[in-house]
């Protein structure tokens, strides 16, 4: 962009480039959603999600309407009479923003061209059987076609373009060398050889700087992969992550540090009554507890006002998710509860989806028996209500009043005593609600049968493994996750690897305790952000600086202090807990997208900012300088936040003009050897 023309920066285009627009497939959808409203609030009609077209999803969840930009008019035009066939729409969520999606099915035809072009002008291969890599060539080439003939045809104003994940990212190096007139964000939300890499056995951490990067990508077939990772985090504009480990690990990965850390943040839906979401947990609580009666039939002896749910929940990366470590703790918090006679009892979910083929026929039994005892029991408490009513009536004076051993008949005591004789069983109650494909080579169950932590009576911990996401609709644990959620009382996340980590905050703005541990972006996040966050309900197990037996030992701690907390105090916590929400929410978060397009635009047009007395704060004129973040609003337990009028990306510290400065920038992470000495 040696001297491209004056464009407008203040009245600028944005486009968000990704793979999941309109269409979950993981925690990308979850930001660009959740996002959605504040951008559109920024931006109106200047902002457009670009995406591949899955038109089972669009048919859902996407609206056409007419494009106005004049602009994007003139280049669907022009693409669609070359074959491209495309949707522009508004999407159907909070902020309505305006979606363009490509049907990559379209531009098949020229997938050899382009990977031939790919190869010469990238020096990225690409082997032929690869579809998802076939993809994100053909969507990749697809946006850089739409964006080079926008800029064609907008030529006042700037526009800025950010890519989300490796998927998505093939466009970036094809900016810049088609020299389009656009400046790029790549934002990455975990590294690909991170994933690969912890979900093996390796020290991940402790040798990030020593991986040969190349040779390991090879070595597990996604190379190719790599490249394309790798060709847009250095081919942006402006790199960015999700969190200061990511960063950390893209640095060692990627070999580019990037300029700065943007953390996913939550749409947060405030209650006008702020009891409101109390009342809430206990409304699912109770659905949570008829399911744990149906489950646990014929064993229910504990006291449902002494049970604890506990869930841990995400996609079946049993190392990466931390699931090693739960289940131990698990174990340990039994054994610890048994030996302190506690008349607690914990029942912990595990919700991992993995291959299952049917729902397990004792689930479903345990429902129906529950069922049907308590359809008995109402027809017999209406039949009981019937006598007695009738027998008062006929009561006069001199007569006892009626007698309560005639209210039951003969009938009714038969009827009971079947449904007593329905809930005998022989074995324990089950550990998992399906039936699963891979039942004796299965992670979850294996470790569960070697800590023997089987459903016994005896035992203060119980566990429900269910290899499926919630939904409403299942027979056996008919809730939404959301309400599922709500209703528990803690939410565990022991991750090994977890760039960011929805899941936890998630649990934070619904007003549930959670455990995290500090390898996992938002648990790093929260640790900087509150002093006391165990207080608020965040509690940070070290996986970092402890041996393994350490922090299974530090969770199994925080857990078995939780179940020894009275209602009231975890009342109490709860309320702490939900005022962290706005600490989450986009409107604050969001602060740090602003910034990195500040940046991006003052890095491809400096001229526009020279002069500029303000022009080495990224982000000055964008109206959020100076302003205050909102600290929960609490009295007297405010989280001792350290932030004062630090946005969240001052800790995120987007890096303009400090590049070459040490891994020490990241907030919290240092290599155990380049620790500082003790004294
Ligand atoms: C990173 O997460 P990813 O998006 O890379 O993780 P994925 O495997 O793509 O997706 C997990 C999501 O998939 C959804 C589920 C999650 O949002 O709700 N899902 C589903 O709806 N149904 C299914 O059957 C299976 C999955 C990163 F690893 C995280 O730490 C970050 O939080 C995230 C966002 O930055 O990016
Ligand atoms: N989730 C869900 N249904 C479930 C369990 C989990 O929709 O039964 C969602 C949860 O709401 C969260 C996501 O799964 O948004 C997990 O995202 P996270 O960032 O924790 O991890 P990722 O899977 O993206 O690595
Ligand atoms: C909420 C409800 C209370 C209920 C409590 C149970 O706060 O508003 O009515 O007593 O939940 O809390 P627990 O931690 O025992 O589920």
């Amino acid at each position: 962009m040696s001297d491209p023309p004056k464009r407008d920066i203040r009245n600028h285009v944005l486009f968000e480039v990704a793979t999941e627009v309109a269409n979950r497939v993981g925690g990308i959808y979850s930001v660009l959603k959740s996002k959605a409203q504040v951008t559109t609030a920024e931006y109106g009609s200047k902002y457009t999600l670009l995406g591949p077209l899955n038109r089972a999803s669009a048919a859902m969840e996407v609206e056409e309407i007419e494009p106005k930009d004049p602009a994007i008019v003139a280049t669907i035009k022009s693409m669609g009479e070359r074959g491209i066939q495309t949707l522009y729409g508004r999407w159907l969520i909070d902020g309505a923003p305006r979606v363009l999606l490509f049907d990559t099915g379209t531009a098949y035809y020229k997938l050899d061209e382009w990977k031939a072009d790919l190869w010469s002008t990238a020096g990225i291969p690409s082997p032929p059987d690869d579809h998802e890599t076939n993809e994100a060539i053909v969507f990749g080439y697809l946006v850089a076609w739409f964006l080079g003939e926008y800029v064609y045809h907008e030529k006042e104003r700037a526009v800025i373009a950010q890519f989300h994940e490796w998927l998505a990212g093939v466009g970036v190096p094809l900016c810049k060398k088609r020299k389009i007139d656009v400046t790029t964000i790549f934002t990455t939300h975990a590294t690909l050889l991170g994933r690969y890499l912890c979900a093996g056995s390796v020290d991940f951490y402790n040798n990030l700087q020593y991986f040969d990067c190349d040779a390991e990508a090879g070595k597990r077939g996604i190379y190719h992969r790599y490249c394309i990772e790798r060709a847009a985090a250095h081919a942006a504009d402006v790199f960015t992550t999700v969190s200061h480990i990511t960063a950390y690990e893209s640095e060692h990965l990627l070999k580019r540090k990037p300029d700065g850390v943007l953390p996913n943040g939550l749409n947060v839906k405030k209650f006008s009554a702020t009891h409101e979401f109390q009342n809430l947990h206990q409304t699912n609580k109770e659905r949570i507890t008829d399911f744990v009666r149906g489950h646990f039939y014929g064993h229910n002896d504990w006291d449902p006002d002494k049970t604890l749910y506990f869930f841990t929940a995400g996609r079946y990366e049993y190392r990466n998710k931390g699931v090693d470590m739960f289940i131990e703790s698990l174990a340990r918090l039994n054994h610890r509860m048994k030996s302190a006679g506690s008349d607690v009892t914990v029942v912990a979910f595990l919700i991992f989806p993995a291959q299952t083929t049917s729902l397990a026929v004792e689930a479903l039994k345990g429902q129906a028996v529950i069922k049907s005892l308590r359809d008995t029991l109402s027809h017999i408490e209406a039949d009981v209500g019937k006598r007695l009513f009738d027998k008062a009536l006929a009561w006069h004076e001199g007569q006892d009043p009626p007698d309560e051993r005639d209210l039951l008949t003969a009938q009714d005591k038969i009827m009971m005593r079947r449904r007593l004789f329905a809930m005998k069983r022989q074995s324990l109650p089950p550990i998992v609600t399906h039936n699963m494909v891979n039942d004796a080579e299965d992670p979850i169950l294996n470790q569960l049968r070697r800590c023997q932590l089987f459903n016994h009576p005896s035992d203060r911990v119980k566990v429900v493994f269910h290899p499926e996401f919630l939904n409403s609709a299942n027979p056996v644990l008919p809730m939404d996750y959301d309400d599922f959620v709500r209703g528990t009382h803690m939410g565990i996340f022991s991750s090994y690897y977890e760039p960011w980590g929805y899941t936890p905050a998630e649990c934070t703005v619904m007003g549930v305790p959670s455990i995290t541990t500090n390898l996992s972006g938002f648990g790093c996040y929260m640790e900087e952000l509150i002093e006391n966050a165990s207080d608020y309900g965040i509690y940070i197990v070290d996986r970092r600086m402890k041996g393994v037996d350490d922090s299974v030992n530090q969770l199994c701690e925080f857990m078995y202090e939780f179940t020894r907390k009275s209602k009231r105090q975890r009342i109490n916590q709860r309320n702490r807990t939900e005022r962290l929400s706005d600490l989450l929410d986009w409107k604050r978060m969001g602060m740090e997208y602003v910034k990195a397009r500040q940046l991006a635009l003052r890095r491809a047009y400096p001229d526009s900012f020279v002069g500029d007395e303000a022009g080495d704060e990224p982000g000055y004129f964008d109206g959020t300088e100076g302003v205050k973040i909102s600290r929960p609003l609490s009295a007297p337990g405010s989280p001792r936040e350290r932030s004062g009028m630090m946005t969240p990306g001052d800790f995120a510290s987007l890096q303009e003009g400090r590049e070459g400065l040490s891994t020490e920038d990241y907030i919290a992470w240092k290599l155990p050897e380049e620790e500082e000495p003790e004294d």
